[in-house]
């Protein structure tokens, strides 16, 4: 056998082989917050659970158990009234948190990085991921007493 052909053949299998095993959070993602460090978890274009039930002074956390970016941005119009608006990056309203985002993925989660909430309004809260919410990234906190 030429040596040469051997070499390329091997290097091609050890390549696949290593390609096959980068995305280890994978194996999490129909559960990806499976203990007391998180609450909602976020796959590639996903936050699990999508609805979460919690109670008046409960905080809540989020973490990015996926490889993409993500936001966790409310929406002004879906969140009670006397709620104080939230979203990554500590904006203090949805249209800086748009325009931060676009400006320079501010706001963006990376990889393991949580994002926390205290819910002092009952109440339903819709959220959005920004990059993502064209793909349906949408997620609600209901909130009661
Ligand atoms: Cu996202």
């Amino acid at each position: 056998m030429n040596r040469r052909v051997y070499l390329a053949a091997v290097g091609t299998s050890v390549s696949a082989g290593l390609a096959g095993c980068t995305s280890t959070l994978g194996v999490f993602d129909s559960e990806p917050c499976n203990d007391d460090a998180c609450h909602i978890g976020m796959t590639r274009t996903d936050f699990v659970p999508e609805e979460y039930e919690a109670t008046v002074g409960e905080t809540v956390v989020w973490k990015n158990t996926s490889e993409a970016i993500h936001t966790v941005t409310a929406l002004e119009t879906g969140i009670p009234d006397e709620a104080e608006y939230f979203a990554t990056g500590g904006y203090g309203d949805e249209k800086t948190a748009r325009e931060g985002w676009h400006e320079d993925h501010g706001g963006g989660l990376e990889t393991r990085e949580t994002f926390e909430y205290t819910f002092e309004v009952p109440g339903t809260y819709d959220y959005i991921c920004i990059p993502h919410v064209g793909a349906d990234m949408v997620g609600r906190v209901v909130v009661s007493e």
